[in-house]
């Protein structure tokens, strides 16, 4: 076959997917259902990939749940607490908890806003091999006539991406277990090769993060010994998000038969980034692959590992030659169509490379949503430039065919080649105005007053008392208030209905907030759904779907705004709700905002100009917002980075540049604001810890922070003494139904006072009250009142 994709969207074209689950959870439907709505989307799948008339097919991208822990079950790692049901309970519970246990941990799938299910591995933990799942999807697709090539994450980026069990020893690590792992991939190998299955195809991305000796070696022995075995399928190793690396030398030394190269994210290797030409010209040694199926990597022709270079000071032509190479040209990352001339470009100097070449998808295509025929309302000068997964599947047949189309010695890129006539520089957006792509920040936009200097000036103006108690910014979202959003959309409910509804819900927030005793109110958030949606609706350059789900995590997805042009705010977004809240109370009330970083982060972002550019002018156009907010009397304001961490570059040498970047826009953004402004940020995700010279840089008055899992970390850390700003450790965990005691709460609070002083600690819950019921809030913001109120006594003391 001339062309594939790594993966495809599984959660339905219309959340099919996403309604089956949560019926079957909610007791509405059965396994069966669920079943029978997962084998509907999986055939529908096969038949429109066979029917764009793609070569080879993908099976196991489908998953109830998720890819990681698909795989757990595979290798019969399901820790024992989650046993005893029946297999789909086990499943479901480890996924989203049970009856007395909670759920193994989620994080995000590398640099995207994909979240997977960390594994637990320990140095008990008893591998046993279930296949069921695919095996009974290569079946089920010869059923329709079609021939699969199974999808699994291979064995070292399984446990890479694993925790160690609870209990093990401290020197213990995942990886540790690779050998007893291995034996279960072989028999794997082994049945599926039984089952006449031609191709496997094993996931590798976190071989393009940086990689230890030991970490390399462990690839080396995985595929020498995966690849040793005498009855198995041809092996498929893909990598994606990144170049490969050091390991990619690595790889290419043992038996595999076909690498998956990312030349999105990364570049061909060898070649000067960008180019897309091989810069070694060493000869080629035997290149002996021929087009068509015979020339598929036999395993017979395999070359001698002596030829192959031990070092990547060099990376010649020699190291893919005799291998296939699946070229990721086709971005599964963004929504916009591929430049076919440079992607021909590309692929052609792979082929001087390869022993043979197969066009795909940079990575699967799950991070983006089904089809642009599903988006009949978009404007039609962004919709030419745009593709989704259908659309980016046609421009891999396409791409295979144009080729096979061309001669080896064509001349990449001139205006004869068969790529002619096509839409060049697709993602090609207006020029953008100068004052709007800044080189650099100028230094004044970053600086604001020290933080004595102002905190002495907020201190003055908001009169707060010590350990101040307020929320992150969203309170429960009611059925009422989505109904008449969703009848706003559909033209049923006028603007004025509407608004009177928003300013009533925001009247009932801060009523309650006032009745509680809390301390800076907010106004709830009633106007928004998604914040990130929300605010690009708002803004030029932006351009929104209807129906461009992308799956986050289980059964939960989001529509990413597409930012496709210059971004520019024609008018106040927020300030009308903030300042009617604002009129109701005499305590202060929170603006909430949403940081440039995660705008970004959770759009499809252009790039034909620099991300860093792209975050600039998000950043000028929420610093507009922030100085509106204040001309309008509102003087806290909060500016969320929540994605500060999740855009962090996966190379180490990449880091710093963006960090201090990204800081930069985020002082953008909130340096307009005077002395006694008081600016919040808040950040949710649990590994904040790694990034606390970032957040410290941010600047911010007040940081709040999920702390259930990582607060006690940084409150024990000695990183707080340089720390010396206001802090609130979120002592209450909205993920749970749960309401904390004021006792609790207190002890909690104890521990920030242990190394903080009580004006600098704040007291809050650790992420927003959306998903929480109006009952739950009121008793949990009641007791988190008596604590605050209760240590205030202590204080004084
Ligand atoms: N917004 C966006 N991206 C995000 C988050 C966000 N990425 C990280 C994190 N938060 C992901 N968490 C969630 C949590 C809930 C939902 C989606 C992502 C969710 N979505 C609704 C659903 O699937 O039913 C749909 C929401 C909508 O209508 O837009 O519940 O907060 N952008
Ligand atoms: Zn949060």
């Amino acid at each position: 076959p001339a062309s594939t994709v790594l993966g495809y969207p599984r959660i339905g074209p219309h959340r099919e997917l996403k309604r089956a689950l949560e019926s079957y959870w909610d007791g509405r439907s059965t396994y069966q259902d669920l079943q029978s709505t997962g084998r509907r989307l999986r055939e529908e799948t096969w038949r429109r990939l066979d029917g764009l008339g793609l070569g080879a097919l993908p099976s196991g991208t489908f998953s109830l749940y998720d890819q990681m822990l698909d795989t757990a079950v595979l290798l019969g790692a399901v820790p024992d607490r989650y046993r005893g049901g029946t297999s789909e309970e086990a499943y479901f519970a480890m996924a989203r908890g049970a009856e007395g246990v909670a759920p193994l941990r989620m994080t995000k799938w590398f640099d995207t806003n994909y979240h997977y299910i960390v594994p637990e591995i320990g140095p008990d933990t008893s591998f046993r091999l279930d296949a069921t799942k695919p095996l009974s999807e290569v079946r089920e697709a010869r059923e329709l006539g079609l021939e699969t090539r199974p999808v699994l994450v291979g064995p070292v980026t399984f446990l890479l991406l694993s925790q160690a069990a609870p209990g093990a020893p401290a020197e213990f690590a995942p990886l540790d277990r690779l050998a007893d792992v291995l034996g279960v991939y072989e028999e794997l190998l082994q049945e599926l090769a039984a089952e006449g299955v031609e191709w496997v195809q094993l996931d590798e991305p976190a071989l393009v993060t940086d990689r230890t000796g030991v970490q390399l070696a462990a690839v080396r022995t995985t595929y020498e010994r995966l690849g040793g075995l005498a009855d198995r399928p041809a092996l498929f190793v893909a990598s994606y998000f990144g170049d490969l690396g050091d390991a990619l030398p690595v790889l290419a030394a043992t038996p595999v038969e076909a690498i998956g190269l990312d030349l999105v994210a990364g570049s061909v290797p060898g070649s000067v980034p960008g180019i897309g030409a091989a810069a070694d010209e060493t000869a080629l040694p035997g290149k002996a692959a021929l087009p068509g199926k015979a020339a598929l990597p036999g395993k017979a022709a395999l070359p001698g590992k002596a030829a192959l270079p031990e070092t990547t000071a060099r990376p010649g032509k020699a190291l893919l030659a005799g291998k296939t190479v699946v070229a990721g040209v086709v971005s599964g990352r963004d929504v916009w169509r591929t430049d076919q001339e440079r992607a021909l470009a590309t692929l052609l100097a792979v082929r001087e490379q390869a022993g043979h070449v197969v066009v795909s998808t940079s990575c699967s295509l799950l991070h983006v949503p089904y089809d642009l025929d599903l988006e009949p309302g978009l404007d039609p000068d962004v919709r030419r430039r745009l593709a989704f997964a259908d659309q980016k599947v046609a421009e891999v047949v396409e791409l295979a065919a144009l080729l096979a189309a061309t001669p080896n010695a064509a001349p990449v890129g001139g205006p004869t080649t068969p790529a002619a006539g096509q839409p060049a520089k697709t993602n090609a957006a207006p020029e953008p105005a100068k004052e709007h792509t800044p080189e650099h920040t100028p230094e004044h936009m970053l600086v604001r007053s020290p933080y004595a200097v102002r905190a002495a000036a907020q201190a003055e103006h908001l009169r707060l008392p010590p350990l101040p108690v307020t929320t992150i910014g969203s309170f429960p979202q009611t059925g009422e208030l989505r109904e008449a959003r969703a009848a706003l959309a559909a033209g049923e409910l006028d603007e004025a209905a509407y608004d009177d509804l928003v300013r009533a819900e925001i009247a009932r927030a801060v009523a309650l907030q006032e009745r509680l005793g809390l301390d800076v109110l907010v106004h709830g958030e009633p106007e928004r759904n998604d914040m990130v949606q929300y605010f690009a609706e708002h803004l030029d350059g932006f351009a929104v779907t209807g129906n461009g789900w992308v799956q986050s995590y289980g059964s939960r997805c989001t529509r990413p705004p597409i930012l496709y042009g210059d971004v520019r705010r024609p008018e106040p977004i927020t300030v009308r709700w903030a300042h009617h809240a604002q009129s109701l109370t005499d305590k202060p009330v929170k603006g909430m905002l949403t940081g440039p970083v995660t705008i970004v982060a959770w759009s499809f972002v252009r790039d034909d100009i620099p991300l860093r550019d792209v975050v600039f002018q998000v950043a000028d156009a929420i610093g507009y917002e922030v100085r509106d907010l204040e001309a309008a009397g509102v003087t806290v304001i909060q500016v969320d980075e929540p994605a500060l961490r999740e855009l962090m570059p996966l190379r180490r040498e990449d880091q710093d540049a963006y960090l201090e970047w990204a800081v930069a826009a985020y002082r953008r953004a909130t340096s307009g604001a005077g002395d006694r402004t008081q600016i919040h940020t808040h950040l949710c995700y649990s590994d904040a810890d790694q990034i606390l010279d970032a957040i410290d840089a941010l600047d911010a008055d007040v940081t709040t922070i999920e702390s259930a899992r990582s607060g006690a970390r940084i409150l024990d850390e000695e990183a707080i003494g340089d720390f010396e700003r206001g802090l609130g450790p979120g002592v209450y965990d909205i993920h749970s139904p749960r309401v904390p005691s004021t006792w609790e709460i207190e002890v909690a609070l104890k521990a920030a006072l242990r190394v903080l002083p009580a004006d600098r600690v704040w007291v809050n819950p650790d992420c927003g009250l959306k998903t929480r019921t109006y009952d739950q809030v009121e008793a949990a913001l009641t007791n988190l009142v008596s604590a605050a109120r209760h240590l205030r006594g202590d204080q004084r003391s």
